[in-house]
């Protein structure tokens, strides 16, 4: 089925040069861009953007990481598309994704993972709520 999802690419992979080559994967992939902004989140957009996580030990350094320079969000529409972009991005861990996954040949770390994906169809909604406004 085509649904839609987001995906982040985080300050790191944005720092390094890798937003071409990100997004040209998913482009070759066969999914179709919808819509895409670079932009800095405010800690308030991020502590929302990461609400879920709000318990969670990490939560402070996942916070200051994603505001510590440019993303770029983009929103992407083809099949299977929330299963298939987490599973081109790979584990969360980037010593334990696999080679040939963007975190496992661009992953420098936990923090330093390259990208961000909705994991459901409601966290998408939430997520681009977040990165693009909400109408
Ligand atoms: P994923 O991004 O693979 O869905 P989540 O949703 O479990 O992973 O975690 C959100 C983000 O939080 C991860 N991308 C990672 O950057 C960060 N993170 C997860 N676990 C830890 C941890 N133990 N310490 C620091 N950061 C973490």
């Amino acid at each position: 089925m085509a649904d839609r999802t987001l995906f982040i690419i985080k300050p790191d992979a944005v720092s390094r040069g890798l937003v071409g080559r990100i997004i040209s994967r998913f482009e070759e992939r066969g999914f179709r861009i919808l819509r895409m902004r670079m932009f800095t989140f405010t800690r308030d957009q991020a502590e929302d953007f990461y609400g879920v996580h709000r318990d969670r030990p990490f939560f402070g350094e996942l916070v200051s990481f994603i505001t510590s320079g440019p993303v770029v969000a983009a929103e992407i529409e083809g099949r299977d598309a929330v299963a298939a972009v987490r599973l081109m991005v790979g584990a969360t861990k980037s010593n334990e994704a696999a080679p040939g996954s963007i975190r496992g040949d661009y992953g420098l770390g936990l923090s330093e993972n390259v990208i961000h994906a909705s994991d459901s169809a409601k966290s998408h909604e939430h997520e681009s709520g977040v990165a693009f406004g909400r109408p």
